[in-house]
């Protein structure tokens, strides 16, 4: 099984979403433009004598389950993939993620390390690239939410449960935050991921992180 590619997953969806919702509005535009012209007023005037048009709304309505029902199919697709299938694959590392105000800690317990990134310390978050990472998010004090943009990937991190994920990075340095506001200094909850080959990351993580960051 290929391993789950979140930002594809996701980039796919948006390239689907964005012409079908261009569409839509560009539609809706041209009626109510239609409708300005042809139906304003004119004297004399005169009262409209009908009320509905059955197939226009009909069709109208069908034509929008159908949309919305392709759209649900393609989202939950996406979802089943990313919530689900990833979780099934075997990841090369697992990490445990501990949010709490205003510090993430990755505990990397096959190794006996963890690092820290908040509040005025910057460690870096190590992966293997192109291989499952686990990771094993959980809160201290108020939920937060694990970010990674350029993965089109957020979990929330909630007090008293183990959110499960699993993700995989290409080749890179993928910049991190908080994305749940958690409190005053909500925003000094950033991190970057270094996605590396999954040789340097054993070496860096053998060495339990004191090394350079590969
Ligand atoms: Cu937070």
């Amino acid at each position: 099984m290929a391993l789950v590619n979140t930002r594809s997953e996701y980039d796919h969806l948006f390239s689907i979403y964005v012409p079908i919702a261009v569409g839509v509005f560009l539609l809706i535009l041209v009626a109510v433009i239609a409708a300005v012209l042809i139906f304003r007023r004119r004297p004399p005037e005169r009262a409209a004598r009908w009320h509905e048009n059955n197939p226009v709304e009909g069709t109208y309505a069908v034509l929008l389950a159908c949309v919305a029902a392709f759209l649900l199919y393609l989202t939950f697709t996406a979802e089943h993939k990313v919530d689900t299938l990833a979780n099934q694959e075997r990841p090369a590392v697992v990490i445990d993620v501990t949010a709490s105000k205003w510090l993430w800690t990755f505990s990397y317990p096959a190794y006996g390390f963890s690092v820290r990134s908040g509040t005025s310390i910057n460690q870096p978050l190590v992966v293997p690239a192109n291989e499952a990472v686990r990771f094993n998010l959980s809160s201290l004090d108020v939920i937060h939410s694990f970010w990674i943009p350029a993965l089109r990937y957020k979990h929330d991190a909630i007090p008293g449960s183990v959110q499960v994920t699993t993700l995989t990075f290409s080749r890179g340095v993928f910049p991190g935050q908080c994305a749940e506001f958690c409190g005053l200094r909500h925003s000094d909850m950033i991190f970057v991921a270094h996605a590396v080959s999954p040789a340097a990351f054993a070496a860096w993580a053998r060495g339990k992180g004191s090394g350079p960051t590969p």
